[in-house]
């Protein structure tokens, strides 16, 4: 299908990976006036572009439609598309695969953007990886594809994303952006591209500094969340209310920031990026990143921690797991989002069911198909609290009955800390 391709002010951008970092990014471009080709290896998503249907929780179908209509928007999965462009922003996945980096999309990536990278143009990565990745591996494929010398034919760097799927308040816009370059010249024209799209944009020495942060940021959580985990469980033993020394602790204006006890880490990042880090270190260094595996071992037992709580409640009840009714409400990774991928609570619900538990599950946010459990979905109901044997809240969506939950649940195991009431006991 021909398209007006008329180049707009500003140029012809690139986004590779129209997912939750780079959809927002390819709108923002076209607001400010960019042809963008919104790139993307999955024809479905491609398809519900081009037919202005979004599938991003940030990101509305309104907005979709209005990008289309400006005729700068082109959804594409035909490498041809890319051809000339001006700048292209690499944002696909980074996930591991048995435990290990998996960046397989990353070099594809650069394989197909290679041989069409044209003089003067630059080129942008934006997702989560080890420090090195930008020159170690991207810079040499670029220029054995386009026989062109980065930094001097062509512009390249690293930008790591900070897009927090469904945070009200921070936005790809107004959350500040890190940007680097391999050299000076391609630190400028990339910090003039982001300037051009974000309220601020702060410059580090080079692409490893950049990945580095990036891994500290996440790190930085999972480790602390791992702490308040370990404290949560020793804090039980000791008969101690964690969630109360966190209130005090909390009450500190300086030099400390509260992390929350829960069922586990899940989500795109936490579970991920500092492997990354530590896999590094292990590669070049030959030495154990102890933080992150220490982390890791603790958030990865939390679900088993929760299960073991069920099972003495029960026990406490005169009751066994086998053939209890145990109602889980909420198997996202997290409150409020649709996104069950590494979901602590998903793991919770497996161990119930392999003591031999009825689980039913109560979350109208995830795809049922994201979960391959034998495990009942339901709809939130009076009668299914009341005949639940014990009530484990996980992730609690804001949409949630909560106050039902309290009046009609007969034990519940809360491992958010959100409700109050005297058939409660917390993590
Ligand atoms: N979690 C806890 N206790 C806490 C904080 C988190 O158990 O105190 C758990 C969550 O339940 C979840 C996991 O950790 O299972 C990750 O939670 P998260 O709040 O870190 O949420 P994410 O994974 O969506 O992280 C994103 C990150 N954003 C980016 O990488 C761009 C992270 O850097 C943000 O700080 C975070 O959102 C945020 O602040 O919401």
């Amino acid at each position: 299908m021909e398209r007006s391709r008329e180049m707009a002010v500003k140029g012809k951008l690139v986004v590779i990976g129209q997912g939750y970092v780079g959809l927002p990014l390819s709108m923002r471009a076209v607001e400010v006036g960019y042809t963008v080709i919104g790139f993307d290896l999955d024809k479905s998503r491609v398809d519900q572009l081009a037919s202005g249907t979004t599938y991003i929780e940030d990101v509305s179908s309104s907005q979709i439609k209005s990008a289309l209509e400006t005729d700068r928007f082109i959804p594409s999965f035909d490498p041809s598309d890319i051809d000339g462009f001006d700048f292209c922003v690499i944002t696909v996945p980074t996930p591991l695969r048995d435990g290990l980096p998996d960046l397989s999309y990353i070099t594809s990536a650069s394989s197909m953007i290679g041989p069409r990278i044209k003089k003067g143009s630059s080129v942008i990565l934006e997702s989560t990886t080890y420090p090195g990745t930008t020159s170690e591996l991207v810079l040499p494929e670029l220029e054995r594809l386009s026989n062109l010398v980065a930094g001097v034919d062509f512009f390249l760097g690293y930008s790591p994303e900070r897009i927090d799927p469904g945070n009200p308040k921070f936005n790809f816009v107004n959350t500040p952006k890190l940007v680097s370059g391999i050299n000076k010249a391609s630190l400028e024209v990339i910090s003039n591209f982001y300037k051009d799209l974000v309220d601020e944009t702060v410059e580090l020495k080079s692409p490893a500094e950049a990945e580095m942060a990036k891994l500290l940021e996440n790190t930085f959580r999972h480790v602390n969340v791992a702490l308040v985990n370990e404290l949560a469980v020793f804090a039980n033993e000791l008969g101690i209310d964690v969630w109360e020394a966190i209130r005090g602790a909390a009450s500190k204006p300086f030099g400390f920031m509260p992390f929350f006890p829960g069922p586990g880490v899940g989500g795109h990042c936490l579970p991920i990026d500092p492997s990354y880090l530590s896999w590094k270190v292990k590669l070049q260094l030959g030495e154990n990143f102890r933080f992150v595996e220490l982390a890791n071992d603790i958030n990865h037992h939390m679900p088993q921690f929760v299960s073991r709580r069920v099972m003495l409640g029960l026990n406490e009840r005169g009751k066994a797991v086998k053939g209890s009714n145990i109602v889980l409400v909420g198997l996202a990774y997290k409150p409020n989002t649709s996104d069950a991928r590494e979901s602590p609570g998903v793991s919770v619900a497996a161990s119930l069911i392999e003591l031999g538990a009825r689980v039913i599950a109560l979350d109208p946010l995830v795809r049922k198909e994201d979960v391959n459990l034998p495990l009942e979905w339901k709809d939130f109901s009076k009668e299914i609290i009341k005949e639940a044997d014990v009530v484990v809240i996980l992730s609690p969506h804001r949409d949630f009955d909560l106050d039902e939950i309290v009046k009609s649940a007969s034990y519940i195991l809360d491992t958010r800390h959100v409700l109050k009431g005297d058939n409660i006991e917390y993590l």
